[in-house]
């Protein structure tokens, strides 16, 4: 039997080194589906198909790539906020969406889920994508299915690819070579003089740091950024997005920048106080700088990014973060990393006896908990401004620190307990977002996921209320510790005090065979001090 474009595919998912594909089937995917089902566990359901492309994304953050796959109009359109956010803090999600035969079309018929035509879809997934293609002849579909792989490795961006149900089974080639997952190499004499440039600002420097973005992770340049400031002795703050990039564990780790809003005052201290900051592939958004309250002098700074660095003002054309940081490291001689830094004690918390629980203690108790074993994933709100000064290890952090989705966390729960099986997902999550998309926790116990859950009630939108409140700002009040059992799995508790909410979270902490879920009760108004200081800034623009 001749390979097929479906085989082609599965072929291509395979040697991407993805051995997940996260979706939601239809009858216009039911035939790669089956394709699928000849690899048992390849394919994990999610309760929608939102969900499914963010588990697909926390597992691309992870793994490098992650897959999703759907059917199409009703499937498709929904993938397209998650595959947004992909693009818009650089995760490798290729987006995989079912179609109406070709047979099936002609005559242009109103098929279901069809809006307005048969290209709706491919348009609207074209504006959230890097790459974009309809594979409806076999003989190019080779082509199409290898580029897309490779573009989103290369770019590390979302891509889509939209396939005919008729057209999965039809023969086709084989996948040509996939070129390398890199940026092209720079002009050497660039290169040279932005190296030469960068150290002797470096070499002038007297407080000389570096942050450590989101890029980092994304490009595999941990090592490189441990050996040199191993090597140098730089010490590291990491940007909001890029949190984990490095480990908190590492003695060169200070905590995470971001101006008013940075995790400790002495990080944002030794940040502004520096007179050379090279800022490694970090995006300088609202949130990552703070709401703009960042106050580093550009003379001061060596900014690198995907494609050019600036030293200053002056601009590297085609050195990329990865060039530079790859240069540094060869030209000052660094070693790659050879011992694991012992980790570091975490601030012990010992609750008040009787004390009710407020937003502060949660994030405090979590701090002295969380760490190592642990992917943390916090939602965004004050979950994740809360969460700014938690210690995960090395990639040991997922939120969606720029674009800001709610309803991120839980789902994501499932993509990132699959990718990295050695550690527990543990999920810190607001009341309203929970309600967007908890009912993913009904699958988690089928993929053999158990995740810690922690739904912080706070009786509503909390964020918003600083900034202008109402009734808009309440949700339904929800039986959150319910949950688990009315979905069959795991086990839920309710409290408010710290005393409670140490035990329970210790008790789930301890038992990692299911799903263990915290409703913790906090006053309705009480926000952490950085979500304080952020929202009363934002508060000014409503
Ligand atoms: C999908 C989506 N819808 C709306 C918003 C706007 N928004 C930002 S924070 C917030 C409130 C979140 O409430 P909750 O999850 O309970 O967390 P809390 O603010 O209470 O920490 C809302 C609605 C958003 N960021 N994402
Ligand atoms: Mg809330």
């Amino acid at each position: 039997m001749p390979a097929t474009v479906g085989d082609r595919l599965i072929e291509a998912i395979r040697s991407s080194g993805c051995d997940r594909v996260f979706g939601v089937p239809g009858d216009f995917t039911l035939l790669l589906n089956h394709m699928l089902d000849q690899h048992p566990g390849f394919f994990v359901g999610a309760a929608d198909e939102q969900g499914a492309g963010f588990a697909a994304d926390a597992y691309a953050r992870l793994r490098g790539i992650g897959v999703v796959m759907v059917t199409w109009g009703v499937g498709g359109l929904k993938l397209v906020n998650s595959t947004a956010q992909a693009w818009a803090e650089s995760v490798p999600v290729v987006v995989i969406s079912g179609a109406p035969g070709l047979a099936e079309r002609e005559g242009n018929p109103l098929l279901h889920h069809k809006v307005k035509d048969f290209d709706t879809q491919m348009q609207v997934m074209r504006g959230v994508t890097e790459y974009a293609a309809y594979v409806h002849d076999a003989e190019a579909a080779p082509q199409q299915i290898a580029e897309a792989f490779a573009v989103a490795m290369r770019t590390s961006r979302p891509v889509y690819l939209e396939i005919p149900r008729d057209v999965v089974g039809l023969p086709c080639g084989p996948l040509p070579p996939v070129p390398p997952p890199h940026d092209a190499q720079p002009d050497p004499e660039v290169l040279e003089a932005c190296l030469d440039d960068v150290q002797a600002a470096l070499a002038d420097a007297e407080r000389p740091v570096m942050i450590s973005g989101v890029l980092v992770a994304r490009l595999g340049l941990q090592a490189e950024v441990d050996a040199l400031a191993r090597t140098a002795g730089y010490p590291v703050a990491e940007t909001l997005l890029g949190k984990s990039s490095i480990g908190s564990d590492d003695p060169w780790f200070k905590g995470v920048y971001a101006g008013a809003a940075s995790s400790d005052p002495e990080v944002r201290q030794l940040i502004e106080d520096s007179d050379c900051v090279l800022v490694l592939g970090a995006y300088i958004t609202d949130l990552n700088t703070g709401l703009f309250t960042a106050d580093i002098e550009r003379a001061d700074t060596v900014i690198s990014h995907q494609g050019v660095t600036y030293v200053g003002v002056r601009g590297y054309e085609g050195v990329g973060v990865t060039h530079l940081v790859r240069g540094l490291v060869a030209r000052l001689g660094a070693t790659a990393p050879g011992r694991q830094p012992a980790p570091r004690v975490r601030p012990p918390f010992t609750p008040s006896p009787g004390a009710p629980l407020s937003a502060g203690a949660l994030f405090q108790a979590l701090r002295s908990r969380l760490g190592p074993g642990h992917t943390i994933i916090a939602e965004a709100g004050d979950s994740l401004m809360g969460s700014i000064d938690l210690r995960p290890e090395e990639s040991g952090f997922l939120a969606t620190a720029y674009y800001a989705s709610l309803g991120y966390a839980v789902p994501a729960a499932l993509g990132a307990g699959l990718a990295r099986p050695d550690r527990r997902p543990v999920v810190i999550v607001g009341d309203g977002a929970f309600q967007m998309t908890g009912l993913e926790l009904g699958g988690m116990a089928r993929a053999g996921v158990h995740p810690v859950v922690v739904v912080i009630n706070n009786d509503g939108y909390a964020t918003e209320r600083p900034m202008m409140d109402g009734a808009f700002n309440d949700v339904p009040r929800m039986r959150y510790a319910m949950f688990p059992h009315a979905m069959g799995s795991g086990t839920g508790v309710k409290v408010d005090t710290e005393e409670g909410f140490v035990a329970a979270l210790d008790e789930a902490l301890a038992d990692d065979t299911q799903l263990r879920l915290v409703e913790a009760v906090t006053p309705r108004d009480d926000i952490s001090p950085q979500l304080r200081s952020l929202t009363a800034e934002l508060g000014k623009r409503v």
